[in-house]
């Protein structure tokens, strides 16, 4: 199915030449929908997106600045499996991500495996503009096409007990020649509370920019929690751990007073080594300030109450 721009579909598109922007009702309409017909914004995006090909924009979240072009996010990436410099473009397409299997265990109801396309098209697919913000001090703005964390904690029916969910990359030291440098902790692992995983901002992605997730940002399902430093954000995923137990992540193993497990953006709590009070953006080199959960405090903020205790901004 091909979609045609519409003259008023001006809004964020300038910077993103190949990514088209539409509106539910556009969907509808070129879907051949009749008006009086209901299908929830969620079953259309199902319907039309498996993948993560265009998909009803979700507008309760916006940007304050441009959408970063495809081509900037796209060739200055952190994915340390393929290289630590930001030029790993090249070298990630070698990540063959189908078929990709997804693998749901510890305290659940019942361990499970499945193809990440089977999971995709099981979810309710939409596009979000997210904010992200790297703990080195750079950031962008990206159309992520995925589903609620939330549907996916859903799906895998954790036991009451679960605190916590692990998440894991994928390992292949042979297509992914970071891997072969034995001195980091292989494979990459994040983690989240229940809470904050169940939070309605943390989004499993499974595309950008109108179009399934290109091989660098971390395909074919990568994480996106826009309130934490982007190494929260694990790419490529292949596990889903449930479990009771803090998980101990990639970044705590390398350097656990630099990068937390909270990792949640302050500004005002530098970094060791430098400060976060402001931050690069990309494409346009802008330094602009640095927002307190990243400018996500509405919705997060909250998720901390009683954990003043913790070293939650590191
Ligand atoms: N598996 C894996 N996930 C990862 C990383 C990584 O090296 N490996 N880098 C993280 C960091 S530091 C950032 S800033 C973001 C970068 O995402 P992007 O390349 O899509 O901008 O991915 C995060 N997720
Ligand atoms: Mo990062």
């Amino acid at each position: 199915m091909t979609f045609r721009r519409r003259a008023w579909d001006i809004a964020e598109r300038d910077a993103t030449p190949e990514h088209m922007f539409l509106s539910r009702r556009d969907l509808l309409a070129t879907a051949g929908l009749g008006a009086g017909l209901v299908l929830s914004p969620a079953g259309l995006g199902s319907a039309l997106a498996a993948g993560g090909t265009p998909a009803p924009r979700n507008d309760r979240y916006t940007l304050d600045r441009p959408i970063t072009p495809e081509e900037v996010s796209g060739s200055y990436n952190n994915f340390y499996e393929f290289g630590s410099q930001k030029t790993i473009f090249d070298a990630a397409q070698a990540l063959k991500t189908e078929p990709w299997t997804v693998t749901f265990d510890g305290m659940v109801e019942t361990e499970r495996k499945v193809d990440a396309a089977d999971l995709i098209k099981a979810m309710a697919i939409e596009e979000r503009l997210y904010r992200h913000r790297c703990v080195e001090a750079w950031s962008m703005a990206v159309p992520w096409t995925g589903f609620a964390m939330a549907d996916l904690v859903a799906y895998a029916k954790p036991l009451a007990g679960a605190k916590y969910v692990r998440m894991e990359t994928f390992l292949d030291p042979d297509t992914a020649p970071g891997q072969r440098q034995v001195w980091y902790p292989w494979p990459y692992v994040e983690g989240l509370t229940m809470a904050e995983a169940t939070n309605e901002l943390a989004f499993i992605v499974t595309g950008a920019y109108g179009k399934p997730l290109p091989n660098q940002f971390g395909a074919p399902i990568r994480l996106a929690v826009p309130w934490k430093y982007g190494f929260k954000s694990i790419k490529s995923i292949v596990r889903f751990t449930f479990t009771d137990e803090r998980p101990k992540t990639f970044w705590e193993g390398i350097q656990a007073s630099e990068y937390g497990f909270w990792a949640n953006v302050n500004p005002e709590v530098p970094h060791p080594r430098w400060s976060q009070a402001s931050e690069r953006v990309l494409h346009t080199g802008e330094q602009v300030p640095t927002l307190l959960y990243n400018g996500y405090a509405e919705q997060v903020a909250g998720l901390y109450t009683g954990l003043e205790g913790e070293r939650l901004f590191m």
